[in-house]
């Protein structure tokens, strides 16, 4: 029994490498993603490990007319579970003022899981990996700063070069001839 309860309690306190990308259009957008990460980090159960330049972006998809984007990536180390850190980050969303409104529409903080360790989850309420990760530019950039050799579980590729592939695709050209 005593060897039972001390295996759980560390398996508890393990802590699992995340990849996460941030970005606003919103507001003081420098200032909320420095001072979200700065709030990860400040929690009992996040470790925060290493945050990528930040990189201005135009808007994708969305309402037309929309404020350019801050987008960066993060790494963190966290003894949370999947569940448990979508609510702690939609909590740190929510303090930074997110309303949300329409998808894909202007927001001063949007926090998404990446990648979870090598795991792979599909729930209702969220998919790891994030399903778009890998068609945009947005993310791919910074998350190639600081986890280039990081091998995304299902297609078995490194972000690098998965960023190689991306650049390397041309742009579908629409023709009407
Ligand atoms: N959800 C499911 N999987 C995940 C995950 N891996 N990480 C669920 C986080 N959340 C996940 O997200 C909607 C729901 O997705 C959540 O309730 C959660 O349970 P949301 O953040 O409320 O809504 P959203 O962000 O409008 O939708 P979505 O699909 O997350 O959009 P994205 O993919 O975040 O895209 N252009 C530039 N340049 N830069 C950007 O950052 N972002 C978007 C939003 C569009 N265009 C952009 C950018
Ligand atoms: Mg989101």
């Amino acid at each position: 029994m005593f060897k039972r309860v001390s295996r759980l309690k560390r398996k508890r306190s393990m802590m699992f490498p995340v990849l996460l990308s941030f970005g606003s259009n919103l507001g003081e957008r420098h200032k909320t993603l420095d001072s979200a990460w700065y709030a990860l980090g400040q929690t009992d159960t996040i470790q925060a490990v290493r945050l990528s330049s930040l990189y201005e972006t135009e808007p994708v998809g969305g309402p037309t007319g929309q404020p350019k984007y801050l987008n960066a990536a993060g790494i963190i180390h966290t003894t949370l579970s999947p569940e448990e850190l979508l609510v702690v980050l939609q909590k740190i969303e929510a303090d930074f003022g997110r309303v949300r409104t329409e998808r894909w529409g202007a927001r001063t903080l949007d926090i998404d899981i990446l990648l979870y360790a090598d795991r792979i989850v599909e729930l209702p309420m969220l998919t790891i990996p994030h399903p778009e990760m890998l068609h945009r530019q947005f993310v791919l950039e910074p998350a190639h700063e600081i986890a280039g050799d990081w091998v995304h579980p299902l297609s078995r590729k490194t972000i690098a070069e998965h960023r190689q592939q991306f650049l390397a695709t041309p742009l579908d050209s629409y023709s009407t001839k």
